[in-house]
């Protein structure tokens, strides 16, 4: 019997070299189409689609999980903030009907960004509805095994 794991999200079934942290009942993947260098996502294992349906061990385990790997990009991407968020709900901006925790490293913007007229806040807006182009499986791979590599040391 083959012993590769086999993780969904919504109707997506993952590649598990996107994969680079999991536990009995969550687990943690790179993004098709990152946001900011670093946003991952952290879901659980059963194919549960509102943050409601998750029983009180999921939910436990997912923050759990969100805590770790956060921490531990946060400090990769030589941030210095996160910003952790669910849409819950298509009305709320939920593009996959799988629950998933969107994980950011947030940084001050870089001198090139550092508009003097723009307050701070709008500086630091973050938009989760935009829409990036998706990356390849290799460069998906390359950033996994950098995070498993990284979690497999804590
Ligand atoms: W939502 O708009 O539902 O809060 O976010 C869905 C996220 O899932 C987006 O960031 C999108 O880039 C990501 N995504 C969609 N399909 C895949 C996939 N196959 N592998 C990894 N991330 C995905």
């Amino acid at each position: 019997m083959s012993s590769i794991e086999q993780y969904a999200f919504g109707p997506f079934k993952i590649d598990p070299r996107q994969v680079f942290y999991s536990t009995p009942l969550s687990y943690a993947l790179v993004n098709l189409r990152p946001l900011l260098p670093g946003n991952v996502l952290v879901c659980p294992r059963r194919d549960a689609v509102r943050f409601g349906d998750l029983t009180a061990d999921e939910t436990r385990d997912l923050w759990l999980t969100a805590q770790t790997v956060g921490t531990q990009l946060e400090s990769y991407h030589k941030a210095s903030s996160l910003a952790f968020a669910i849409q819950d709900g298509p009305q709320a901006g939920q593009t996959v009907p799988h629950v998933h925790i969107h994980i950011v490293p947030r940084k001050a913007a870089s001198s090139e960004e550092n508009d003097g007229n723009k307050d701070v806040k709008e500086k630091q807006k973050l938009d989760l509805d935009i829409q990036m182009k998706n990356r390849t499986m290799e460069e998906m791979a390359q950033e996994a095994d950098e995070y498993r590599s990284l979690l497999s040391k804590i």
